[in-house]
Formats: structure tokens, sequence, C-alpha cells
């Protein structure tokens, strides 16, 4: 009874954690990507980041949606993992 009390309270406990944690999601233009692989290298450079749900990268439109926990990490974080990486990127959106 009192492990299901446990699990019952952080069951409750995440899901507020949850529901403080707005996603957000921004498109950032990466303008160097040229070739096929590097938009793969992008996506694992943000995956890194912690806090980054998703990032589709897109080599044709030459930019990268990420969706994060803007709790946890931020715009800078973002464009600081893929300009590591080798790929400098800005904000293309205001969202
Ligand atoms: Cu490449």
């Amino acid at each position: 009874m009192n492990n299901l009390t446990a699990v019952a309270v952080t069951a409750l406990l995440i899901g507020a954690g949850s529901a403080f944690a707005a996603p957000r999601q921004v498109t950032l233009t990466v303008p160097t990507m040229d070739c096929a692989t590097c938009p793969v290298t992008i996506k694992v450079a943000l995956l890194k980041v912690p806090g980054v749900s998703r990032a589709i990268v897109s080599y044709a439109h030459r930019n990268a949606k990420v969706t994060f926990d803007d709790g946890k990490t931020n715009v800078a974080a973002l464009t600081k993992a893929t300009d590591d990486a080798g790929y400098p990127s800005f904000l293309a959106d205001k969202k």
C-alpha cells in the first residue's frame, strides 16, 4: 500500500512537472549545410541538448525545426549546439 501511494505521488509530481513545462518549437536557419549528411550531424547535435525532444532538419530548406522544453534549454543553447557541430545557425522565426 505504501509503495502504491509512493507510485501515485510520483505520478502526480511528474504530471505536475510536465504541466508547467511549455514545449516550444522554433525554426533555426542553418545556411551552411552543403550535402545530404549535414542534417544528420545537426540533428544529432541538437538532440544532445538536454530538453530537446525533437529535431527535424531539412537540407532542402537549410533549416532545423526544434521542439524543446523551455524550462530546460533555450534558443541560445540550440544555436550554440549547431555552432559547435560546425554549422552556425540563427532563429528564423520569433514564435
Ligand atoms: Cu554535409
